[in-house]
């Protein structure tokens, strides 16, 4: 498990902003942006394993094939970087919706039987590395317990494939609701514990100060947010007939989404439900527009009344220009 030199800009790299989602409900593999702060390790599937250990009574150690004999399901959820931890008010809407294939963490924590002292789970990834200029990182997250329990999948699929390498071949978390960041890719070790992990990437970055909040917190659950897909920024549209289009997202259901068009009233948009899954939602709107420079801005609420902020947060209303004619 030797690590490579990463293949991803490291976070602060202004190229971290805005790979375009595009049109698909879920979103092509090829067009999945790739974060590896350590770099992406070489595993050798055949001498892998995944052990849950630490506050359990049963510790576990499963091989790959074991792990595939379990019974599977299927998950679509949104996947959003939260951008570079060093600047955590900075938007980047690096946004997609992935149908994962594997089995809840649940199923392997119900074997392990965790002891009553134990009150959270550290995740860690194979990939270790230096990154803010300390040496021998490995990649770390953790949960409180229960939530890793209603909430970890463990994932061993994308999109109706295997996970390619670059995505945590041969095994994922995936914590939907929450940000990237928590889904610890190339995951080795489940370790259950009695206090938070103190870490570069748990306690260290990945915190942040929420409005009206004194104390920072941990980066997990989704803000409210939503992308203007089309007219893409710049457009040059033919004719006044314009159907903004584009995708929805936050921790809980997105409510209502509302576009302004040149700085006018907040108009609601047809807004997709939605479904059993926490995917992003689709919304749009027609408008006929006069010949010449125009701006529209998009504004999603969820159903904790949680409403994108105006401009300066990293998930402000998303504005686009385009031109008609
Ligand atoms: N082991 C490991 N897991 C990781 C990371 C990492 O650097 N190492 N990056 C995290 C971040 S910041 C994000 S946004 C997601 C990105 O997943 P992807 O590269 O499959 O899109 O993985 C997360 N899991
Ligand atoms: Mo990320």
């Amino acid at each position: 498990m030797t690590a490579q030199a990463p293949l991803a800009p490291p976070p602060g790299d202004p190229s971290l902003a805005d790979p375009a989602p595009g049109p698909d409900f879920v979103t092509p593999v090829d067009n999945v942006f790739v974060r590896a702060h350590l770099g992406i390790p070489e595993i050798d599937p055949d001498t892998w394993t995944l052990t849950v250990e630490g506050l359990v009574a049963r510790p576990l150690r499963l091989d790959l094939p074991a792990l595939l004999a379990l019974p599977r399901q299927q998950l679509t959820a949104v996947h959003e970087c939260f951008g570079s931890p060093l600047r955590p008010d900075t938007p980047t809407r690096a946004v997609t919706n992935i149908e994962w294939t594997g089995l809840p963490l649940a199923a392997l924590l119900d074997r392990a039987l965790p002891l009553p002292a134990a009150r959270h789970v550290r995740f860690e990834g194979a990939d270790t590395g230096s990154f803010q200029g300390e040496d021998g990182l490995t990649y770390v997250k953790d949960l409180p317990l229960e939530t890793a329990r209603r909430d970890v999948f463990l994932a061993h699929g994308m999109n109706g494939a295997p996970l390619p390498a670059r995505h945590g071949h041969p095994l994922r978390t995936v914590v939907p609701r929450m940000f990237g960041t928590n889904s610890v890719k190339w995951l080795t070790r489940v370790v259950l514990t009695a206090e938070r992990p103190r870490h570069m990437f748990t306690t260290t970055l990945y915190t942040r100060v929420l409005p009206g909040d004194d104390a920072p917190r941990p980066v997990r659950e989704l803000d409210v947010n939503s992308k203007i897909l089309s007219p893409a920024g710049d457009a040059r549209v033919a004719h006044g007939e314009v159907v903004f289009r584009g995708r929805a997202w936050s921790t809980a259901e997105v409510v209502r989404l509302d576009l302004s068009v040149d700085g006018g009233p907040w108009e609601p948009a047809t807004l997709d439900v939605l479904g059993a899954d926490p995917t992003w939602q689709g919304f749009s709107l027609r408008r006929t527009l006069p010949p010449g420079p125009h701006t529209v801005r998009s504004r999603a609420t969820d159903a904790a009344g949680r409403v994108q902020p105006p401009p300066g947060s990293r998930n402000s209303v998303h504005e686009v220009r385009f031109t008609v004619g």
